[in-house]
């Protein structure tokens, strides 16, 4: 390349960027793990705008051991010619302008998923290096940049060229490459974590149909397996049938429905499963919005309103029926929504909801026309009855369950109901520290209610297994004597009646055996809540016990043991000569012991049950407590380590004790 001098521009240029160093919050919100990945994820979104524009099926990522990440993609190749009026070569505006995406974006692309490209040269400021290599017109071409900050005098150098663009040489490639090292001195961690980019580029590719994605981990040892690739054909199909897993589909068929009105394109895909919990996944420029906002309520306006137009048609509503609601279409029913959208407004609390008002008429129009022209098809006439049929059942429950609801919530305002005659309630006035105590068995619930500490301990025992909700409507889950029992003692209400406002413990603790029956009931409990307390769990208020699983005892000296490792330490640190008792349930301590082991919170483990992915929490509850036994053993037996203790990390003391 010819030299050339600077001009006054490129110097503002310059300062540009160390605005970025000096305030990375302000860019990428965060200097956490958060916004480590946030850089990375910039990349990506402009080589996956490169394919979801057509001009790219190839996208690979890689890890590298020396820390840095790269991203390639088989597009056209970051322009190389000067730009018109800045007159430098376009990759080093994309590099080194703050919001040079912006210029670029609006010509070259449609749609952009993530800052909307302007990420580039963000990435460029905070990373230590950056180099871009393009392939383009059989021309290999090269630029790198470099950032620091004095640390003596804190001079900022950021996104500088380390020299003009290069011509590497000749090449067959096609496409862009960039990889760049995270400044340690701005990351509080610069590690990448594999499963998080491996879980977001699976996403990607589903939103993405027919874009191969290559993830590979160097980090990882060659003889493992350490690259994933990720293609999916059928799109958000595929993705539909994956979050399906382990659930019983009531019809194979998944109906996909695709469409564009004027600059809005949008897809969904739909299958029925013969639950009756809804998931609905939507996106806009493939990004999750589990808020919801206008495309979500431009769909479900257009599904509720095809099938209830259909079903007069057919006649299995007729004119003295009511129209059925949209929650009854979508019981039981998968979705994934996607919407490309120009210039998307993001709003609510966490940025997770499409605002834009012209985006409801569209997609309203798109799902409109495409369901109907999917219900006129004679194919689809045996899925399309089932579905109008398991409306009508939804509500019919519905109604049921608004009846029973009212019942349940009549009690609860009665303090001393029948109902609670099981619960051992507690003496203390505060809610917040008060704690609930769900434990499963009578015996186990005697020695409860025996050992614990009664100013702030309640006690609820559970009969035999409870009802597994997954598999219920919430009418029957209302009409089960335990779930009554629980939700009246909790004094939330449930579903749609659920308020935090009235709870009366600020700790849940599910109480149940160390073994398969143990874990069995505490899922059922845990499905229970998340499917309809959710908000118990998301505000932290729900608990594992856990007992131990060994005794070790020698004379009056006794040790407890929560998994084997702890049991090794404890028979080493305790000396020849000790007994060991192996506890096969709560049932087997008697009242001190369970207090000691157990419930005392100076001594007691217990683990917070969060929330982390709701998309992953659905699909997991549905393989754990589905009715499909396969996904659930494979499961279980990749992940579950009943002997560990690991996780039960909570062993500071919260309250003072003592009987
Ligand atoms: C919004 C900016 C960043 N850009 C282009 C053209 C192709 C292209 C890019 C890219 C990430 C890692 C490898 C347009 C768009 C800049 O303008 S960015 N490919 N890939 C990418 O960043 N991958 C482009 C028009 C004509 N020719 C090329």
């Amino acid at each position: 390349m010819a030299s050339r001098s600077y001009t006054a521009e490129d110097i503002q240029v310059l300062e540009g960027l160390e605005a970025v160093r000096m305030r990375p919050g302000m860019y990428i919100g965060t200097t956490s793990a958060r916004g480590l990945h946030h850089l990375l994820w910039e990349i990506v979104d402009n080589a996956i705008d490169e394919a979801a524009n057509g001009f790219a099926n190839e996208v690979s990522v890689t890890l590298h051991k020396d820390g840095s990440a790269s991203v390639y993609d088989n597009g056209r190749g970051m322009p190389v010619d000067n730009h018109p009026t800045l007159g430098i070569p376009g990759v080093e505006v994309i590099f080194t302008v703050l919001h040079a995406g912006g210029k670029f974006n609006s010509k070259n692309y449609d749609y952009s998923g993530g800052l909307h490209g302007v990420g580039a040269s963000v990435v460029n400021a905070l990373s230590k290096w950056l180099t871009v290599d393009v392939f383009l017109n059989w021309t290999h071409y090269r630029m790198s940049f470099t950032s620091r900050t004095d640390p003596r005098t804190g001079k900022i150098e950021a996104g500088k060229p380390t020299g003009p663009l290069e011509t590497v040489g000749n090449t067959r490639k096609k496409g862009t490459l960039v990889r760049f090292l995270p400044d340690d001195e701005i990351f509080e961690d610069v590690r990448f974590n594999t499963e998080t980019v491996a879980r977001r580029l699976q996403e990607l590719a589903y939103l993405n149909r027919g874009v191969q994605i290559t993830f590979t981990d160097e980090r990882i040892p060659e003889a493992e397996n350490r690259t994933r690739v990720f293609r999916y054909e059928g799109g958000i199909a595929d993705f539909v049938r994956y979050l399906n897993t382990g659930k019983t589909p009531l019809r194979e068929d998944i109906i996909f429905l695709e469409g564009r009105r004027d600059t809005i394109i949008c897809q969904a895909a739909i299958q029925y499963t013969d639950g009756y919990t809804e998931s609905l996944f939507s996106y806009v420029n493939n990004i999750n919005t589990p808020e919801g906002g206008t495309h979500e309520t431009g769909f479900k306006a257009a599904f509720t309103k095809c099938l209830n137009d259909y079903a007069r048609r057919v006649g299995l509503l007729k004119e003295k029926d009511n129209n059925l609601s949209g929650e009854d279409f979508r019981e039981g029913l998968t979705c994934v929504l996607t919407a490309m959208v120009k210039n998307p407004q993001f709003e609510g609390q966490t940025k997770g909801r499409l605002g834009n008002s012209e985006v409801r008429p569209a997609v309203e129009a798109v799902i409109t026309q495409q369901m109907q022209d999917w219900l006129d098809n004679l194919k689809n006439q045996d899925t399309a009855t089932a579905i109008v049929t398991k409306a009508i059942r939804a509500a019919q429950a519905r109604e049921a369950a608004r009846k029973a609801r009212d019942n349940t919530r009549k009690v609860s305002a009665l303090e001393a109901a029948p109902l609670v005659g099981k619960l051992a309630s507690c003496t203390g006035r505060k809610w917040e520290d008060n704690e609930l105590f769900i434990v499963e068995g009578d015996s186990a619930g005697g020695s409860a209610k025996q050992g614990r500490d009664r100013r702030f301990q309640a006690i609820l025992p559970l009969r035999g297994k409870p009802l597994n909700v997954e598999k219920k409507h919430l009418d029957q889950v209302l009409g089960n004597e335990e779930f009554r029992s629980l939700i009246t003692a909790l004094g939330t209400g449930i579903d749609e009646s659920f308020s935090l406002d009235s709870l009366k413990y600020g700790k849940v603790i599910i109480l149940s055996d160390a073994d398969q029956d143990g874990a069995h009931i505490r899922a059922i409990l845990l499905t229970f809540f998340f499917r309809y307390m959710k908000d118990l769990i998301t505000n932290g208020h729900v608990y594992i016990g856990m007992p131990p699983l060994y005794k070790v005892q020698k004379g009056q000296k006794i040790l407890y043991a929560y998994d084997d490792r702890e049991l090794n330490k404890a028979t080493r640190s305790i000396g020849k000569g000790y007994t060991l008792q192996r506890y096969k349930g709560l049932g087997e301590m008697n009242p001190e012991q369970l207090w000691e082991t157990t419930m005392d919170p100076s001594q007691r483990k217990l683990m917070r049950v969060s929330i982390e992915d709701a998309a992953l929490v659905d699909r997991l509850t549905t393989i754990l407590m589905g009715d499909k036994v396969e996904p659930r053993r494979d499961y279980i037996s990749e992940h579950a380590d009943f002997n560990r203790a690991d996780d039960f990390a909570d062993r500071r003391p919260e309250q003072e004790g003592g009987v």
